[in-house]
């Protein structure tokens, strides 16, 4: 019966996970999943977190079913945070905001909705970009194309080629952007290149769909939303799907949010009546404990202030580890540029490697980075960093 049932190949982020929980090397190093661990190589449980728990404990409560878009605090928490506290699209009730099972939850039920109601749009995303967020759209039959984003050659962006692409689509195409954080890049725009890609958005009608997981990672959380505030001042239709896996390590509670920036109020509740039917069809409603969480961390001032420090000394161990590796890759390869590395924002670096380099680094060393050359810098601390560096350098010599 199940005989034609094709084998799954299995995920190349979530697989290598795997893989490197089954490698019994003793000096292995996780660099492939986008995960912060912190400097002793632990996960860490934010203390704005802790905090939260704890209240959420005592007494310990009831367990209802919450609302298909979640709980009303959570939904609050996305907007304030993706749009700015007071933003006056808030306080007009132009943005239709569901709560969702991850940031990949808040793109699927996106995909959805775009199948549903744009029937004819393409989804273009960035060469390259993450792999789930072709997996999604299609899955949920959006055509996907990609446009031009990544110069290999000169580690930069073809911005260029971009702008040009971008012209030559039709009205209602989705264009999926990351607000900060490009993964796997790294390699963000500036302010001035996001205004041009805006305005030819702008001006062909296109819908920007923008996809935010490591908001606070880049500069800090307002600058890092500033393409989102920008299309909002423009008067843009626009998608944002957010994640709070990373930015507040609740990686395993799924929580993020999708929200939708409508023209009229009128227009975001029908909007926001069916991100509604669409979540009911799909799982009904978003589980509640980490939903709890987001609520408390996010609508408590003091808790907030406290999660913010929290996520900059993430941020300022990523940017120390990256100025670490590369003096010492600078050192052992001097007639290599390795700029790159500190030209590139959040969790990850696009090293360069061959498929074939990568593969020499986890067997002969145990180092597992994604086979695209993508490294999870957050990965790195003061102990297996030398040993990173010199490998990367052995198998970059040969
Ligand atoms: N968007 C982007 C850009 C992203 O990198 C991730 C996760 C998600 C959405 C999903 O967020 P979540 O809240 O976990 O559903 N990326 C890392 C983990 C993964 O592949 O699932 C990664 O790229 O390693």
């Amino acid at each position: 019966m199940f005989e034609r049932i094709d084998y799954y190949a299995g995920d190349p982020i979530l697989g290598l996970m795997e893989k490197y929980s089954a490698d019994n090397n003793p000096n292995k190093v996780n660099l492939g999943i986008g995960i912060y661990y912190d400097e002793s190589g632990v996960l860490p449980v934010l203390d704005c977190v802790k905090t939260a728990e704890a209240r959420i404990a005592d007494p310990i409560a009831p367990r209802p079913y919450l609302p298909m878009a979640g709980l009303p605090g959570h939904r609050k928490g996305c907007q304030e945070l993706l749009f700015g506290k007071g933003a006056q699209i808030l306080k007009d009730g132009l943005v239709a905001t569901t709560a969702t099972i991850g940031g990949s939850g808040a793109l699927k039920v996106g995909a959805e909705f775009i199948h549903q109601w744009f029937p004819q749009s393409k989804c273009y995303v960035s060469d390259p970009t993450w792999g789930n967020h072709i997996a999604i759209f299609e899955g949920s039959d959006v055509e996907v194309g990609k446009y031009p984003y990544y110069d290999k050659a000169n580690s930069s962006i073809k911005f260029d080629e971009m702008i040009a692409f971008f012209e030559t689509l039709n009205k209602h195409d989705v264009i999926l952007l990351h607000p900060c954080c490009h993964n796997p890049t790294g390699m963000d725009l500036t302010q001035a290149q996001w205004d041009t890609v805006l305005n030819v958005i702008k001006a062909h009608e296109l819908i920007p769909f923008m996809d935010i997981a490591y908001q606070g990672f880049g500069e800090d959380m307002d600058s890092d939303a500033y393409a989102i505030r920008k299309a909002v001042e423009m008067g843009l239709p626009l998608f944002v799907s957010n994640s709070f896996s990373k930015n507040l390590s609740l990686y395993g509670e799924r929580v993020g949010g999708l929200s939708v920036v409508c023209p009229t109020a009128d227009e975001a509740e029908r909007v926001f009546g069916q991100l509604n039917a669409m979540v009911r069809r799909i799982y009904s409603s978003p589980p509640s404990h980490g939903g709890h969480v987001v609520d408390i961390v996010m609508n408590d001032d003091a808790l907030h202030e406290q999660w913010v420090g929290e996520v900059y000394a993430m941020r300022d161990r990523i940017k120390a580890m990256r100025l670490k590796l590369k003096s010492v890759l600078e050192a052992k390869i001097p007639n290599r540029n390795f700029d790159y590395i500190t030209r590139q924002n959040g969790m990850f670096s696009f090293t360069g490697l061959t498929p074939e380099q990568v593969e020499r680094l986890q067997s002969e060393f145990g180092i597992y980075m994604v086979s695209n050359s993508r490294m999870c810098v957050a990965g790195l601390n003061t102990s297996n960093i030398d040993s990173v560096a010199n490998a990367m350098a052995d198998v970059l010599k040969d």
